[in-house]
């Protein structure tokens, strides 16, 4: 396990006091939590990191990552295990590579992990796979969910136990080349350069009783300013980029997701699973390195940010998960979390 950024570049933070919370594993590198509770104990579907000695472009390129491990803990500061490899991608018949942000759900009896990577056209793709145990191993479908496409997929499930799948990311995560419905490399590889219309909306789709597929085309989850009109494709720092997370308080839904390049975790407040979600403000600020991916969980009766940084390598590729908790006002709006200490 490497020290703290010993190898980081100049000009990165490496004093630990400096940062708000600490890594919570250090055998390995992980990034992208989805923190569920699951039977009493808090697990954690993290991408695992590794450095394929791929430089850093505008595709994410250098995110070529192999398979997932689970994390588990009892209780939030207490011991983390890591698990042994939960998936691995010569398992998956259809992927070619880039396994990236997972997430996991239950039900009856049985564990689901959804992943996006790439098909061997190169082509995000939509994954899942099960296991009786949320540790692992679980076996993936041979084929990956009809009608997926793009990454980051995040599956939550409502109070009446309907469950719906979130997802999207646009540049390397290609939601701008579905913008007309079908795979459309000509969209190019960042977004579609229609700074006064409308954004790219992330996805919503409610899944079958099986947990294995779409049970309908996948909606926009259209995100709202504070005007109630969508927010603009130019608007950089309200806009859905990647990360999408659901979190549901008093009757309302709370959409997390990425900013991207303006590095936020934002929030959006709507009152179906559908949306319309209205901006509500950032839930942290930027991390360091680029990207930036949580998951929000109750526990214990107060609720957890999990999201990562790269303290521990100061690589933009090479992540470090991370937990803090978080503060509601009276209002039900989120108070800001600064991920350095001042
Ligand atoms: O980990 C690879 C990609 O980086 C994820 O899918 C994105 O959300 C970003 O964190």
């Amino acid at each position: 396990s490497a020290a703290p950024s010993a190898d980081a570049p100049e000009g990165v933070q490496t004093d630990p006091a400096k940062f708000l919370a600490q890594p919570l594993v250090d055998t390995i590198y992980t990034a992208d939590p989805s923190a569920h509770v699951f039977n009493g104990k808090i697990y954690v579907y993290p991408s695992h990191d590794i450095d394929a000695g791929i430089p850093d472009d505008d595709l994410g390129s250098q995110y070529a990552m192999r398979d997932y491990h689970v994390l588990a803990m009892d209780r939030i500061g207490g011991k983390v295990t890591v698990g042994p490899v939960a998936l691995d991608m010569k398992d998956v018949p259809w992927v070619s590579k880039s396994m990236w942000a997972p997430d996991a759900a239950y039900k009856n009896g049985t564990y689901y992990l959804y992943f996006p990577a790439k098909d061997k056209d190169g082509v995000f793709r939509m994954g899942v796979a099960t296991s009786k145990d949320p540790m692992g191993p679980f076996k993936a479908e041979p084929a990956p969910i009809k009608g997926s496409f793009s990454i980051d997929p995040a599956v939550f499930t409502d109070d009446d136990g309907q469950s719906y799948m979130y997802f999207g990311g646009i540049w390397g995560g290609q939601l701008q080349n579905w913008a007309s419905g079908q795979y459309d490399a000509a969209a190019g590889n960042t977004d579609l350069k229609q700074d006064d219309k409308p954004a790219l909306s992330p996805k919503v789709a409610r899944m079958g009783s099986d947990m294995k597929r779409f049970a309908e085309k996948p909606r926009d989850a259209v995100i709202l300013d504070e005007a109630g009109k969508p927010v603009l494709g130019g608007d950089h720092d309200k806009r859905f980029f990647e990360a999408a997370w659901m979190y549901k308080r008093d009757g309302k839904y709370y959409f997390l997701y990425s900013t991207g390049d303006t590095h936020f975790v934002n929030y959006a407040i709507g009152s179906s699973p559908y949306g319309p979600f209205t901006y509500k403000g950032h839930v942290l600020r930027p991390v360091q390195g680029w990207t930036t991916h949580m998951s929000m969980v109750d526990w214990d009766g107060k609720t957890w940010l999990f999201f990562h940084d790269t303290q521990r390598s100061g690589k933009n590729h090479l992540r470090n998960v991370k937990v803090t908790q978080v503060h509601f006002n009276p209002d039900g709006t989120i108070q800001t979390i600064d991920p350095f200490v001042h």
